[in-house]
């Protein structure tokens, strides 16, 4: 008899807000031509690197982010979020993060703080243990390299 051992790496949460569904196709002077596949693919690797799997979620709807969130809560050990516009006004998702007992590392392609003031304030930092903004898709790289580095010295410490 052959045992199917389910995949017991564990996950990471790659979590994607509104709009960057459309990366690569519009606005590449902004946000550059790596679609989000391609970003998703390159934190798959980072992750993989590290023994771990990553769950790719985007939604573009602030209650999908939510639901993402709620369904990770025990399933996976950390997350990488961009957020998309719903960084900078919500609320809600601030407090469904508040509940994910996790490392989260806030992401940004481009650097809110050197556009316009309505992007300075975000609602996700408080609950971030990092935030890297600016870096391109490569951001999404250091943010996972971060979070790796967060939970082998969490591990190392027990
Ligand atoms: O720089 C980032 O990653 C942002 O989170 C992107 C958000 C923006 O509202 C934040 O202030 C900063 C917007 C994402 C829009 O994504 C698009 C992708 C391709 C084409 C048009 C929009």
């Amino acid at each position: 008899m052959t045992i199917v051992e389910p995949h017991t790496e564990p996950e990471i949460l790659i979590l994607n807000g509104p709009n960057l569904n459309l990366l690569g196709e519009r606005e590449p002077e902004i946000y550059g031509r790596t679609t989000l596949a391609d970003i998703e693919a390159m934190c798959a690797d980072t992750a993989a690197e590290a023994g771990l799997s990553v769950r790719c979620i985007q939604s573009n709807h602030e209650g999908g982010l939510i639901d993402a969130v709620h369904d990770a809560r025990h399933s996976t050990v950390g997350a990488v979020i961009n957020a998309g516009a719903y960084t900078h006004t919500s609320l809600a998702l601030h407090d469904a993060l508040k509940s994910y007992d996790h490392p989260i590392i806030e992401v940004h392609l481009s650097n809110p703080h050197a556009r316009e003031a309505v992007r300075h304030h975000s609602y996700l930092s408080p609950v971030a243990a990092a935030v890297i903004a600016g870096a391109g898709a490569q951001g999404y790289v250091h943010a996972g390299e971060i979070l790796i580095d967060l939970l082998t010295n969490a591990k190392a410490k027990l």
